[in-house]
């Protein structure tokens, strides 16, 4: 991008605002035919300048505009495509407008559009100025009344911020209700809801003795379906007041699922919008994993109401001061729902899965961007997981007491505020008198650090030398990077298993367990004494940083460290550090042309595994499943998708024959102890169960009786959905029974019908592009709803490597001709689906090309949307 593109907005150039909005009254009309959406700005120049008004609108029919009630001639005020401008306001005004817009053509998913029949808005980030004339910016917050006409047979529920506090009819059959905010707020938190829905109403008593009104807005038909959310919301509700004193502050919390949604859902003041995905469930309908996931959004909405709406962000570069705490905030909830081990696992998986390429690629940004084309395209796993682990370095640097003296002072300093990340920082610095100045660092360097790491032990004087290098890859724009201040977690294990005590030179006194080191220079070194034995390192326990950790551990000590890493991360670690080690090397030899020889340490490893009768299923689970191919191909230097594919099938099949009994038997148990439901130990089972699962039915005697019985058995959809995978990843001959048995059982269910889609786009199989070409023609697919969008293309290209990756390009082509399709329609979701292209650096010359080739295909579409421009643009580098 050329420096002085004037579409670049650059963090160094924000100034406050020039006017200050005090009060804002809305009156929408809905319509068929078109809204009108009346709106009276009580305005407030903002320190001594002669500067106009300037406000945002785009799309916009301006109906008519009056000044401090006096209707204003066609030559006092100017619009183009973006803005409203208005010379000569005095220190205090009163503007009034009035436009026309048009929900119904809405497909893009931002401002006011129509979601199956039912009204609904979606503002963050720049949405409301799709709405209104506005100071569309989070640092101008305003008190909203909305007033909301509508009909009373299509819209009997018409929903806005804050609090009911008028209602009345207007004859033929219409009628108003006026909501009030008495929370000042941006716009961006505003929401409208209207249509015929039906609620669940629950109530929470706060520790200080209000009742809240809880109330969950969704389609007819699916009431019974909420009530996962709504204990989820119950639970959030209690945990933030335990854990960091924050009440709920409005007499009405209502949530609305809709089921078109470009996101997971939003935190709009007292009225959150949901993606139906992130609401509805029931067993029989959503798997395991998509429970937590409810459970897991419907948390970081309700958190955002203190880390996003009562203290909220200056302007968009500090999208991370909400959204790297807000999701800090909802893992540490879910971590105490449930394991904590297999939630943090989780965690770092996705952080793995999605952040890290996006760090390593042409897309590389720190936590806190310094520049944008296209904001949408900064909710990013960089700005929301990474900014996650940001924040969980604080935490563990300043300990639960010490962060949470943080968070209190900075609810109590900037209630109320649009501030920054720096305040945020400040306020854990001066809480704790600690110093943070070198930690800034990873507020604005990107790139994934490296820690190479060596240990030395010495017989002769009995200690342990470890030694941290540390090295962050160049990004693009930051050839040079500085070293970070980071904790380092790390334990050192005895030959009887057992953590040792550590005590480094110079110390009084030795602690048994892990010891949070504290990293800061390029290379550090640590002597620890006293130590008998050459222990067993285990280093960067609980994932202590987002960092790519390299310690050549041999294989003997992983599997040591499988069975008695006394943290169940790293025990977990151990065990992907393990298989990462003996697929690569299988990969190598195939590569070689030598012949694939399974080692026998991985299946005694995995083996004692699944005789621990005692470890949490669902840790056994997450270590037996060996890396998946898009984790395995971080670790090449060229990809090999091919190699990675085949040696992990076979990898898998050997196991299944080694561990046959095992496994079995472990498959069984678990299947009689799971019951259907929400509950951690049967939830644990069926991640088991299913674990063995993927292995047996690689065996060619009972494989697939196995697949086919559990599908047929229709218990769980987790149970249902693991086996239909195994189905439809097979050649199975019914395999096509079991796919249309499964359309026709659910063709009423979009969120169901997704889960259809996405098990075809991600079978690997030779004929997998050609089945998902099938299906985008299939009358269920349209590229007008995200969810299914995701579910079928989105699914294709991420996590389907083999397919996606097709040699002859047929794969690229397929997906680039989509995202220009949706463009049109959906810049947000179109731009979303080009990440991995972005990747083409790290695969063979001939998919370079072909990945670059249609790079420049997208580029080059006239009438391209900024979202689109701005990713395909940057991913060209
Ligand atoms: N703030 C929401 C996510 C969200 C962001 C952008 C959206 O449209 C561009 C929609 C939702 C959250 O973090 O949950
Ligand atoms: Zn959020």
């Amino acid at each position: 991008m050329p420096q002085n593109n004037p579409d670049v907005i650059h963090l160094e150039d924000y100034r406050v605002p020039d006017f200050l909005i005090e009060h804002v009254e809305l009156h929408v009309d809905l319509g068929d035919g078109g809204t009108r959406v009346g709106s009276r700005l009580t305005l407030r120049r903002n320190g001594e300048h002669g500067r106009p008004l300037v406000l945002h609108g785009e799309g916009l029919e301006l109906l008519s505009i009056a000044l401090d009630g006096k209707s204003l001639a066609a030559g006092r005020y100017r619009l183009d495509d973006e803005t409203l401008t208005v010379e000569g306001l005095g220190a205090e005004a009163v503007l009034e407008t009035e436009c026309r817009i048009d929900p119904d053509g809405n497909t893009a998913l931002e401002g006011l559009y129509r979601s199956n029949g039912t009204f609904c808005t979606q503002c963050e980030a720049e949405g409301f100025r799709k709405i209104t004339w506005y100071l569309d910016r989070p640092d101008v917050m305003a008190r909203f009344r909305t007033t909301i006409v509508g009909d009373r047979t299509t819209q009997p529920v018409m929903l806005s911020n804050g609090n009911p506090v008028a209602s009345g009819t207007t004859g033929d059959n219409r009628h108003w209700v006026t909501w009030e905010d008495p929370f000042p707020k941006p716009s961006y938190l505003f929401a409208l809801v209207a249509g015929d829905l039906a609620v669940v109403e629950d109530s929470f008593t706060t520790r200080s003795g209000r009742e809240v009104a809880l109330r969950i807005y969704v389609e007819h038909g699916n009431e019974d379906r909420c009530g996962h959310a709504m204990t989820a919301l119950k639970h959030a509700m209690a945990w933030d007041e335990r854990v960091y004193g924050r009440e709920y502050d409005l007499d009405i919390f209502m949530i609305v699922a809709v089921s078109d949604f470009n996101m997971g859902a939003m935190e709009n003041k007292g009225l959150n919008v949901f993606n139906a995905k992130y609401i509805l469930a029931k067993p029989e309908t959503a798997t395991d994993v998509d429970f937590d996931g409810i459970e897991s959004v419907v948390a970081h909405e309700y958190f955002h109401n203190w880390t996003g709406n009562r203290v909220t962000c200056r302007d968009w570069f500090q999208l991370t001061l909400k959204e790297g705490l807000t999701v800090f905030r909802d893992q540490q909830f879910s971590a105490d729902m449930n394991s904590a081990a297999v939630k943090r696992i989780a965690d770092v998986q996705r952080l793995r899965a999605a952040q890290f390429p996006e760090d390593g690629g042409p897309l590389a940004h720190p936590i806190q961007p310094q520049s944008y084309i296209e904001i949408n395209n900064f909710y990013t796993a960089t700005v929301y997981e990474k900014g996650a682990e940001v924040i969980r370095m604080i935490h563990r640097l300043l300990g639960t007491d010490g962060f949470r003296k943080g968070s209190d002072l900075y609810f109590e300093r900037h209630d109320g505020q649009a501030v920054t990340t720096e305040d945020f920082v400040a306020a854990m610095e001066d809480a704790n008198d600690a110093d943070l100045g070198q930690f800034r660092r990873w507020y604005v360097q990107a790139g994934t650090p490296r820690l190479i790491c060596s240990g030395d032990y010495d017989a002769a004087d009995g200690s342990y030398l470890l030694t941290v290098r540390q090295e962050t890859p160049a990004t693009p724009g930051q050839p040079e990077k500085a070293p970070l201040h980071m904790p380092f977690a790390v334990g050192l294990i005895g030959r009887d298993g057992a953590d040792l005590p550590l005590r480094l030179a110079g110390e009084n006194s030795a602690e048994a367990g892990t010891r949070v080191l504290q990293l800061r220079e390029a290379e550090s070194r640590f002597r620890f004494v006293d130590i008998p034995e050459r222990p067993v390192a285990s280093l960067l326990r609980g994932f202590s940083a987002p960092v790519r950790l390299e310690f050549a551990q041999p294989a003997e000590d992983l599997a040591f460290r499988m069975a008695h890493d006394s943290d169940d991360f790293n025990r977990w670690e151990a065990a992907q550090e393990l298989q990462n080690k003996v697929l690569l090397g299988l990969v190598a030899d195939r590569r070689a042309g030598r012949p694939l020889v399974l080692p026998d340490m991985l299946a005694e490893a995995l083996g004692t595994a699944l005789d621990d009768d005692g470890a949490d299923p669902s840790l056994l689970a997450l270590m037996l499943t060996l890396p998946g191919e898009v984790m395995l191909a971080q670790h090449m230097e060229v990809i090999d998708v091919e190699a990675i594919h085949d040696v992990r099938e076979f990898a898998v099949k050997a196991l299944a024959e080694r561990l046959r009994d095992r496994l079995l038997a472990r498959y069984r148990a678990c299947h009689a102890a799971a019951r259907p439901g929400f509950d951690g130990a049967s939830m644990a089972a069926r991640h088991l169960q299913n674990a063995c699962l993927a292995y047996l039915s690689q065996l060619d005697d009972i494989g697939r009786e196995t697949a086919l019985a559990q599908y047929r058995e229709r218990r769980t959809m987790t149970e249902t959905m693991a086996a239909l995978a195994r189905i439809a990843a097979s050649d199975w001959p019914e395999r096509d029974e079991a796919l249309a048995d499964f359309h026709a059982a659910w063709r009423n269910d979009p969120l169901v019908i997704d889960k259809w889609f996405t098990v075809q786009a991600t079978a690997a199989r030779a004929d997998t592009l050609e089945h998902v070409l099938a299906l985008a023609g299939h009358e269920d697919f349209t590229l007008r709803n995200p969810n299914r969008v995701r579910a079928l293309i989105g699914a294709f290209a991420s996590a389907n490597p083999t397919a996606f990756h097709r040699a002859d390009g047929a794969g690229y082509d397929f997906v680039a001709e989509r995202i220009l399709a949706l463009d049109a329609s959906n810049p947000q979701v179109a731009a979303r689906l080009i990440a991995p292209f972005g990747q083409w650096r790290r695969y063979d010359k001939a998919r370079q090309e072909r990945m670059l080739n249609q790079l420049k295909r997208i580029v080059s579409q006239p009438g391209l949307s900024k979202d689109v421009r701005e990713v395909a643009s940057k991913s060209l580098n």
